[in-house]
């Protein structure tokens, strides 16, 4: 027995290792043996192809006047040795458009279980539209005179520039420190135009910001921070885009060591009397973001990380947000510096239809928000036509996400009696041009939705740590393509006494299907237990029960479907 056990276990290991071949690396920039933060100069229109896991070294700039295209499903895998880092230089564009089923994925070159925040630096684009600096050098260490001139400025007067496209893609373990206080951010946007298409975006346990724009007027739709440790989104410097779709979850083991971790922050810039313009004033709306204490359960708050404001707006910015929701960081807002201040009295900065949840009191406070920056902010929070909600400590589990126990598989969804439903509002003339919603936050309720809603569902990855990226694209639960939950009409309908109900399932995980007679009683259990992803069919024999209308119903992890069939006797 035990031999045979063996021998199974010998093919099923072969079977393994034929399915697929590992794809071949090649190494691109510098040089994997090259001095960390070694400039290579993309001088060349280039495609990274499916087939081939690229390996980034040192510091790789996409030239002014050529492109890097990305297909979808390509691996880039960063260099930890060298600082592996990708900059698309102002006047150089990146057309990187994977799939819901491909996404296109930086990652961290370390194998499974060793891999950081910081691994590698990140991708930096520029663009040439306005900031309110002047030439500016974006943040994590890139080297004037690299290359041609001084590719690391960015920033102009072209609004609408267009730097190309980045859409479906994932960067994991960046944000590569190469000085305290100066790190590449996970997704670095400096001067980026409004020409340019960003959507889609998942960045992973970056070593810093997980987004960070320093002006520029690129709107984005649909972005995730996983894990950062500094700030999920920090505005500088201008930036004036819209950013509709926006969904924070946090590693509570993961904060910046040296700074603050905050949900928001923004500057115009690093003085807080700046009046530099144009202002900072991104509009947020449709954002959902669980801090690290996102279930009641959690223990709040080690000492060792740096956890603080739900959003830190200082320095003279001018941020809105708009239909949101921010929860799980101990405090509120803090609204900082006469000048931001004074843009929140005369509504440049703006705060509305938004959700704060908070467990702590900040020193000298009476409530959730910072009365040391500012004596009066909870009576402006609470303005009644602002319809903003959250002044007393609150825990977690009041805003009614979904399912938050997993730190890798989130259920962020609202369920029918949170607050965040039916508590959004469009008429803003700020708000023009925004997809509008009935709801806060990033997402629908979980029943008006099914898993395809769900609009992190595929493309995203909540377990990077663990993934093995050496075959290309893993295949497996959670991947191929994209399915709805679906429960057909049974067949024949109406049945004697035998009919057959097809169904469909989007993951593979618990399922019922059971069948209720006309008052309710349940008369019938057909599934009751794991079932795979995919499709389904199974047969129901009546015999002995008495003719009339009959009700089945599918229920699975974020579905529930019942339809009627008729049995004839
Ligand atoms: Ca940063
Ligand atoms: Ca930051
Ligand atoms: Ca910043
Ligand atoms: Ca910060």
């Amino acid at each position: 027995m035990k031999r045979l056990l063996a021998l199974a276990l010998v093919i099923v290991a072969a079977l393994a290792s034929t399915a697929s071949a590992v794809l071949p690396e090649k190494v691109v920039g510098a040089g994997t043996g090259a001095p960390v933060r070694t400039p290579y100069c993309q001088t060349f229109n280039r495609t990274f192809d499916a087939d081939t896991i690229y390996v980034m070294t040192g510091l790789y700039y996409v030239q002014p006047g050529f492109t890097l295209t990305i297909e979808p499903g390509t691996i880039i895998k960063g260099h930890k040795g060298t600082g592996g880092t990708l900059i698309v230089t102002r006047g150089a564009q990146i057309f990187a458009q994977g799939t819901q089923q491909k996404p296109i994925i930086f990652t961290s070159n370390q194998a499974p279980g060793g891999r950081a925040p910081g691994d590698w630096g990140g991708v930096i684009i520029l663009g040439d539209a306005p900031t309110n600096k002047v030439n500016p050098v974006i943040e994590g260490g890139l080297i004037a005179g690299d290359c041609l001139g001084n590719p690391g400025t960015y920033g102009g007067v072209d609004s609408s520039d267009d730097s190309g496209v980045f859409s479906y893609v994932r960067i994991e373990f960046a944000g590569y420190r190469f000085a305290l206080n100066n790190e590449v951010n996970g997704l670095t946007l400096g001067g980026v135009g409004a020409g340019t298409q960003i959507d889609h975006v998942q960045v992973s346990y970056s070593d810093d910001d997980s987004f960070e724009w320093f002006g520029g007027n690129v709107g984005c739709q649909y972005l995730v921070a996983f894990g950062g440790t500094d700030d999920e989104f920090d505005t500088d410097f201008g930036y004036r885009g819209k950013v509709q779709f926006a969904f924070g979850l946090r590693d509570p083991d993961q904060s910046d060591p040296t700074g603050q971790s905050n949900g928001y922050e923004s500057d115009n810039d690093g003085s807080a009397t700046s009046t530099a313009t144009p202002f900072t004033r991104p509009i947020f709306c449709n954002t959902t973001l669980v801090g690290p204490e996102r279930t009641n359960a959690e223990v709040p708050f080690p000492f060792t990380e740096t956890f603080q404001y739900s959003a830190v707006l200082r320095r003279s910015t001018q941020t809105n947000l708009f239909n949101s929701v921010v929860m799980g960081y101990p405090w509120g807002l803090s609204i900082r510096d006469a000048n931001t201040k004074t843009w929140a009295l005369d509504d440049s900065l703006q705060i509305r239809n938004t959700s704060v949840q908070a467990t702590l009191i900040p020193a000298g406070s009476t409530h959730i928000h910072d009365e040391t920056s500012w004596t009066t902010v909870d009576s402006w929070f609470s303005t009644p036509a602002f319809n903003n909600i959250g002044l007393a400590v609150r825990q977690p589990d009041v805003i009614q996400l979904n399912n938050l126990s997993s730190l890798t598989s989130p259920d962020p969804r609202p369920t029918g009696t949170s607050e965040l439903i039916a508590s959004a509002d469009f008429t803003n003339p700020r708000l023009a041009g925004f997809v509008s919603t009935t709801y806060r936050g990033a997402f629908p309720a979980v029943a008006d939705a099914d898993v395809n809603e769900l609009w992190t569902y595929y493309w995203t990855n909540f377990d990077p740590q663990n993934t093995d990226y050496n075959n290309g694209l893993p295949t497996g639960v959670g991947n191929g393509p994209s399915l709805k939950s679906n429960l057909s009409q049974n067949y024949p309908n109406p049945f004697n006494p035998q009919t057959s109900i097809d169904f469909t399932l989007p993951a593979t995980g618990q399922v019922s299907l059971e069948v209720f007679d006309a008052s309710g009683a349940r008369v019938a259990t057909l599934v009751n237990g794991v079932r795979t992803r995919g499709n389904h069919t199974v047969s129901f024999n009546a015999a002995g029960m008495a003719s009339g209308v009959y009700f089945y119903r599918l229920k699975g992890n974020g579905f529930s479907e019942m339809k009627k069939m008729v049995l004839l006797k």
